[in-house]
């Protein structure tokens, strides 16, 4: 049968139709074929095999990304957050992107995307973000157990966070509720540590040791700043207040501590003049942690009240009261 001429026509034009559509798919498959697709690397210094970077509140992270694509660079994104655009039609780029640390855990997971709408991952990063500010010392103010008026605890080892390294005869130390006639002994709340000695020769240079471990892991470049309140309630001698970590083997290393030797001593004798008790708030030890064994061990407080060694003339016996240690941490 004979195609008549308008059945002729419209068989051509649809021909023409499909390979024109034909031509068109062709094109977008063979543009999306024949170009690389993108590409994406991000590195970033002291992240672990699992990406994992500890950094405290305030410090930066640098993270090194570099892109590639065959076509014009659109962008880099995180999440909704967009990372870095581009205008001037690159194909390849390598860039840093800064990240300031705050507190808590940040993702990241670079994508970057092209002309095309083509896009690539990085690997994923996740930054825990250290808070400056107070680290928790357990019961650092004493206030258990809860203490009636003029009611005490004896035996560090049975209050809450401290414990007793040494004690002597006649040398005890205790938590107390003070009477209201002797309240100026307490800086916080309603308790505080006293720690009394009693001259015996054969105590000379040795006295009350009391500490607290707290759960603060030491992590890298910090400083740690300890306050406290010290009372002499009564004549006393020589003290020490130190932070220490606790290595491997359980044993405390010192870090910094703060020292009084001879504090109520006049010309040999202790001055018994003193109208006692004598306040010394907010004393202060500042340390950066700078010693490698350090890290990762948990840090804690210590308090040593000693006699003197040798003995000073007209000594018999020193209290010192303690109270509201404190403890605070910032990242460098
Ligand atoms: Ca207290």
């Amino acid at each position: 049968m004979k195609m008549r001429k308008r059945d002729f026509l419209l068989f051509a034009a649809t021909c023409l139709m499909i390979c024109f559509t034909s031509f068109i798919l062709s094109s977008c498959n063979d543009d999306e074929g024949s170009g690389p697709v993108p590409t994406i690397t991000a590195t970033a210094a002291n992240a672990d095999a699992n990406g994992l970077i500890a950094e405290g509140e305030g410090n930066t992270v640098d993270f090194i990304i570099t892109v590639t694509s065959g076509s014009e660079l659109t962008s880099v994104t995180n999440g909704t957050d967009l990372i870095k655009s581009f205008t001037d039609g690159e194909k390849e780029s390598t860039f840093t992107y800064t990240y300031t640390v705050a507190p808590g855990t940040k993702n990241f997971t670079f994508v970057v995307t092209d002309e095309k709408n083509r896009t690539a991952l990085s690997s994923l990063f996740s930054v825990l973000g250290l808070a400056n500010g107070p680290v928790t010392i357990p019961n650092g103010g004493f206030e258990q157990p809860v203490l009636a008026d003029g009611g005490t605890q004896d035996n560090f080892g049975l209050i809450d966070g401290w414990d007793v390294a040494t004690t002597y005869p006649a040398n005890y130390s205790l938590v107390e509720n003070p009477l209201a006639a002797n309240e100026n002994r307490v800086t916080e709340g309603s308790n505080y540590a006293s720690l009394y000695l009693y001259e015996l020769d054969a105590d000379q240079g040795k006295g009350v040791t009391i500490f607290n471990t707290t759960n603060q892991v030491i992590f890298d470049n910090e400083t740690y700043t300890l306050k406290y309140d010290l009372v002499n309630l009564y004549a006393a001698y020589e003290y020490t207040v130190s932070l220490y970590y606790v290595d491997g083997g359980g044993n405390k290393v010192e870090l910094a501590k703060k020292e009084y030797v001879d504090m109520d001593l006049v010309d040999g004798h202790i001055d018994y003049s003193l109208t006692y008790p004598v306040l010394r708030a907010d004393e202060e030890i500042s340390v950066t942690i700078s010693t490698a064994a350090a890290k990762g061990r948990k840090i804690g407080i210590q308090i040593e009240h000693r006699s003197p060694d040798p003995v000073v003339t007209d000594y018999s016996g020193g209290t010192l009261g303690f109270d509201n240690f404190r403890l605070e941490v910032q990242y460098n």
